[in-house]
């Protein structure tokens, strides 16, 4: 990976360039080796600082002109897409084509779908079309999917349909999940409940939080792998 050999050469020049100041040799033309690998090194690391993250190209093909709300995570997205490989051009999704024509639902921000989607359909207006280039990291990586191939630059062409409000916020469940990895443990989902409590002026009853948690687990742990995910906090919706 080209990050990780930047770092090595890194390492090595710096290493290289304290073995050759410490010579004890003080000629002109040591040191000018020693400032060439400094600066070598120096160049490496600004380098490796500067390869940037992979982020989605997008290209806006069309926008209305009028516009009277833009998308945002824990939005539905009702799209129209077709999906191409970057490499050889062939398409090999297309709601056109495989959903009976129609287009369809997804929550934006929740990774229901590929990364790329959710970096990329943010602040898009009803009847906007977009050309999203997304690298493989944002994608299907390297192993890829189904007729997709390892290490695949998807395109896609989307047409946003619809937008409606998501059951839940994207905002509130980021603000329940405490350390940020995406899902809720009980202890996030009773330290909300224990707050929102607290927020409205009644006593909090520790019993009474371990049977409403043990009940919204039972709901809304779909899985019962003992967490709430982003998706399951977006479908299940009524004691939250
Ligand atoms: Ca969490
Ligand atoms: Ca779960």
């Amino acid at each position: 990976m080209a990050w990780g050999r930047r770092v090595v050469e890194c390492i090595a020049a710096e290493s290289c360039a304290t073995s050759a100041g410490s010579g004890g040799e003080s000629g002109a033309e040591r040191r000018l080796m020693m400032w060439l690998l400094v600066a070598a090194a120096l160049l490496a690391c600004a380098g490796a600082a500067l390869i940037p993250e992979p982020e989605v190209h997008i290209q806006v093909l069309e926008k209305p002109f009028l516009c009277k709300r833009k998308t945002r995570s824990g939005d539905m997205l009702l799209v129209h897409s077709d999906g191409f490989l970057q490499d050889n051009g062939t398409r090999f999704y297309s709601t056109y084509v495989e959903n009976s024509g129609q287009p369809v639902w997804f929550t934006l921000g929740i990774r229901e779908v590929i990364k790329g989607w959710d970096k990329g359909l943010q602040d898009m207006c009803v009847g906007e079309k977009r050309k999203i280039t997304v690298p493989p990291a944002l994608a299907y990586g390297k192993e890829g999917k189904g007729k997709i191939p390892p290490d695949s630059t998807l395109i896609f062409n989307i047409s946003l349909m619809d937008i409606r409000n998501g059951p839940r916020s994207h905002e509130s469940f980021q603000e329940m999940d405490l350390n940020d990895d995406w899902k809720l443990s009980k202890e996030e989902v009773r330290a909300y409940l224990k707050a929102e409590f607290m927020k409205h002026g009644n006593p909090v009853n520790e019993s009474h939080h371990d049977v409403l948690v043990s009940s919204i687990f039972e709901k809304e742990d779909e899985d019962s792998d003992g967490y709430i995910s982003a998706r399951e906090f977006t479908y299940i919706h009524d004691e939250l």
